[in-house]
């Protein structure tokens, strides 16, 4: 234990090193795309923290449901559309308890039973609550004593801050259970995700979840299928797990348990000194990398090197241009939001109308009163009721709004997908330097819940002249007056709800085009910085590379 514990700490000290020659080469180059990854690993050097078991994946593939399986009860929401909202960690602890942590830096303890009102995207719809993480303690977790399980919001999910959330984790990742519905086929964005993950961690397992889903016999025949797929894409093997929490828990959580958690947590400086070896060696080859590309340019002379940049960024190198490009593409898109989102309500329009003069017949009798009343009491009941059945609607089906969003967002993918292979190839053909897979992800911003508000009811006033008539005679006729307004109020309130959405869709697909721009204007930053350096700059390029090279085979071989 003492050896292990002195390991650690030698494989932090080298990792420090590390960083300090990363850092430097960042700072001197003015590369700004390692900055994230940097600070993690700069921290994880500082302390010595649990590791953390992060379970991620697509939305809906079971991670709630498999933690809730492990720690044995039904403590983190779960549910058939998006329902986890904020990183959710779990340890051992002496006492049950939960605390709340906010973007702000408060904090606050709650009570197990409220989790949901801060965890769940029904509760805490868009993380309202600020909420940037939930740590909970369990009495019962004695066994996975020094691991903390962290729930993650959906990859792949539409909405912004759950993949914002998610991928935001990734650079913290101790190791890695990347949940995947046994009855789907392993997807592009699984590969995506396990690539990006090999950045961060050796440490990946893949857990197949609702294996109960398929006969005994298919189950071997999948696992068998991502085995070999995953050796065909990534060249490499992953230990796969079957879960199911419907058939066969305690076997599967057994094998889970003897093979993987039980292992980490009683190896856990091991692990953890492994851990951030891994990290940093990851953090020093991107590095290695971009001081290859400034070290060919600093050889070259000046006239060369403006020849070079000109190679390299090519016509992609206008960014006015390529501002245009993107404009384009997300106009295209936003100019069918709303045409899309009314098509999309008309189905409504009908049923709630027929439900609302339904629910005025039984309601209107009971009203008492003047003219003067009677409006205000149909004002409101109208108010009331509309506000709770759009709002129904807008909860249930705005995903149906998203068209756009998802088209917009895949054009802007692949846009940024070309504009880097280009440049790769690019630098790759003239300075013979491949560059690292830098993270090149877009964030969708989720368009809120919006507020439903009630347009006026009447075009014209009664209320001068409601002491002057006769109700007695006249009620009936304003009874239908009242149920005739019905449909206008449906027609009016659904284009209401539909131009509220588009706001708000077409504010996130115009926020998803400025990070796209942002993210071509830095990496063009990098690399242009890169191919301006000063000539007299090979001998420092030289040493940090040395630098590097040294505090790498330390690192390594320690
Ligand atoms: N048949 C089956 N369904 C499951 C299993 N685990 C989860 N589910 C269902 O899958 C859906 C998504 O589960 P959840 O845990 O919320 O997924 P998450 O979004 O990845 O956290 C829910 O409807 C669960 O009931 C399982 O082992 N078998
Ligand atoms: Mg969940």
């Amino acid at each position: 234990m003492e050896a292990m514990t002195q390991n650690v700490h030698l494989i932090q000290t080298a990792s420090g090193q590390i960083l300090d020659v990363v850092e430097q080469v960042c700072d001197n180059l003015q590369i700004i795309s390692l900055k994230r990854s940097t600070d993690v690993c700069r921290s994880l050097v500082h302390k010595n923290p649990l590791i953390d078991v992060a379970i991620l994946g697509q939305f809906k593939a079971g991670k709630s449901s498999f933690l809730n399986s492990l720690i044995g009860r039904r403590l983190l929401p779960v549910g058939v559309i998006p329902v986890t909202t904020v990183i959710t960690r779990i340890q051992h602890g002496e006492n049950e308890r939960a605390i709340v942590s906010h973007f702000d830096g408060s904090k606050a303890e709650i009570s197990l039973d409220d989790l949901v009102e801060y965890t769940s995207e029904a509760q805490n719809p868009g993380n309202q609550k600020d909420v940037a993480v939930v740590d909970i303690d369990l009495p019962s977790l004695e066994d996975y004593a020094g691991l903390r399980l962290v729930d993650t919001p959906g990859l792949g999910s539409v909405f912004k801050y759950h993949m914002e959330t998610s991928e935001n984790w990734l650079p913290e990742v101790g190791a890695a259970i990347l949940a995947i519905s046994a009855d789907r086929p392993l997807s592009e964005h699984d590969l995506a995700l396990i690539r990006d993950l090999l950045q961060y961690t050796p440490r990946i397992v893949l857990l197949l979840t609702k294996a109960d889903l398929l006969q005994p016999d298919q189950q071997q025949e999948v696992v068998q299928f991502f085995k070999d797929t995953l050796k065909r894409e990534l060249k490499q093997e992953f230990p796969i797990f079957l879960y199911s929490n419907r058939e066969n828990v305690e076997k599967f959580k057994h094998r889970m348990e003897m093979e993987l958690l039980y292992k980490l947590s009683a190896n856990r400086d091991a692990e953890f000194g492994r851990i951030l070896q891994y990290k940093a060696l990851s953090l020093a080859k991107s590095c290695q990398s971009y001081l290859e590309i400034a070290l060919k340019t600093s050889r070259q002379a000046d006239t060369d090197r403006e020849a070079l940049k000109e190679q390299i960024l090519g016509e992609k190198g206008n960014f006015t241009q390529i501002n245009e490009d993107l404009i384009a593409i997300t106009r295209t898109q936003s100019i069918h939001t709303r045409t899309n989102i009314e098509k999309y309500l008309d189905r409504f329009k009908r049923p709630l109308h027929e439900k609302l003069v339904d629910n005025l017949k039984h309601e209107m009798p009971q009203w008492q009163g003047n003219l003067w009343k009677l409006t205000r009491h149909y004002e409101e009941w109208l108010r009331e009721n509309l506000i709770v059945e759009l709002d129904e609607i807008s909860a249930k089906e705005h995903k149906h709004f998203f068209g756009t969003l998802l088209k917009a967002h895949a054009s802007l993918d692949r846009y940024l997908e070309s504009f880097r292979a280009l440049l790769g190839a690019n630098i790759e053909r003239v300075l013979g330097v491949k560059m690292a897979p830098a993270e090149w992800k877009l964030e969708v911003a989720p368009p809120a819940r919006p507020d439903i508000s009630i347009g006026q009811v009447f075009l014209f006033h009664f209320d001068l002249l409601w002491f002057l008539i006769p109700m007695a005679v006249f009620r009936g006729h304003f009874e239908r007056h009242f149920t005739g307004q019905l449909a206008n109020q449906v027609y009016v309130n659904t284009s209401r709800l539909a131009a509220q959405w588009e706001e708000r869709i077409n504010r996130a697909i115009e926020e998803m085009r400025k990070q796209a721009a942002n993210y071509i204007r830095d990496e063009m930053a990098t690399i242009d910085a890169l191919l301006s350096q000063t000539p007299g700059r090979t001998n420092d390029i030289q040493q940090l590379t040395a630098d590097l090279e040294t505090a790498g085979r330390k690192l390594a071989g320690g």
